[in-house]
């Protein structure tokens, strides 16, 4: 309860911030975007794991939601005018917001609000929320790729999806969780979960991005399998816009 009261005053103090994690195409490691994380506090803040089931069990989570996607498209406009780049910004959404009709009026003011294209938007939902709710959530998945926006799923591979739904599901990209990135050079069954996830992305045409890639041995058997992206401390932790300004200069 003291936590709920404080995320309620957070909200109002505007103690919330985004923290930007590129995304990073394996061919040649262009950055294709980023993905954007609430953080409450500074660095010893509450951790996001801790806070959002919170704010999704009180009703929190859908002002702070609209506050995450209005703050992540003003700053994914911030870093285009910065940095000419035109990437992409990826956008985690509860189930409560899923459930929200008001969800795609938020995304799509949030994009004309900033002068973004519908494509640059890119909208995360776990895999076990996708097929709790998969009857509910298919015409809301639909209506935002006729926009032009798209759908990852998060989490991939704890989640069960069923190779029938996959298939009609209207999703352009799987985010391979990163524990099983983490077993890639220590397990055999691992790898296999991850060798497994690639071939089927790439057998119904969907992108495949490795969460959690730390060790260039990770990167170089994701690569090998074809896998098409990859976030993760190797590479770059989350960092705040001007961080990443930075950071996505040097690399030029
Ligand atoms: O960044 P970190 O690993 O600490 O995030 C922990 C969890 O919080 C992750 O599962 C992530 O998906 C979730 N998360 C981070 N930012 C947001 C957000 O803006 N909205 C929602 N719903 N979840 C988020
Ligand atoms: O659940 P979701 O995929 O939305 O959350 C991504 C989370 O993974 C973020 O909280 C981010 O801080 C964390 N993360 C990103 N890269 C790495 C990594 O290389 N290793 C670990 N352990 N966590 C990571
Ligand atoms: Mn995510
Ligand atoms: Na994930």
């Amino acid at each position: 309860a003291s936590l709920s009261r404080a995320l309620h005053a957070g909200l109002q103090q505007q103690a919330f911030r985004l923290v930007l994690q590129p995304q990073i195409r394996l061919s040649d490691g262009e950055v294709l975007g980023v993905e954007a994380l609430l953080r409450w506090g500074d660095e010893s803040g509450v951790s996001p794991a801790e806070f959002i089931p919170v704010a999704e069990s009180t009703g929190l989570i859908l002002p702070l939601g609209t506050w995450v996607i209005d703050e992540a498209c003003a700053q994914l406009a911030q870093l285009q005018r910065r940095t000419g780049l035109p990437l992409r910004m990826a956008i985690n959404v509860s189930l409560a917001q899923w459930r929200d009709n008001a969800l795609l009026g938020h995304l799509d003011a949030a994009a004309r609000r900033h002068g973004l294209q519908p494509q640059q938007v890119e909208i995360e939902l776990t895999e076990s929320l996708a097929m709790q709710e998969v009857d509910q959530l298919l015409p809301r998945l639909h209506a935002l790729r006729e926009r032009g926006m798209r759908v990852a799923l998060d989490d991939f591979g704890t989640g069960f999806s069923s190779l029938a739904y996959l298939q009609h599901m209207p999703v352009d990209l799987l985010k391979i969780d990163r524990s099983f990135v983490h077993e890639i050079g220590c397990s055999r069954r691992g790898e296999d979960i991850v060798r497994t996830i690639v071939s089927l992305g790439r057998l119904i045409g969907l992108e495949v991005l490795a969460e959690g890639v730390e060790t260039l041995q990770q990167e170089d058997f994701l690569r090998g399998l074809g896998c098409d992206a990859t976030q993760g401390y190797l590479r770059a932790r989350p960092m705040g816009l001007d961080a990443l300004c930075d950071w996505l200069a040097r690399r030029r």
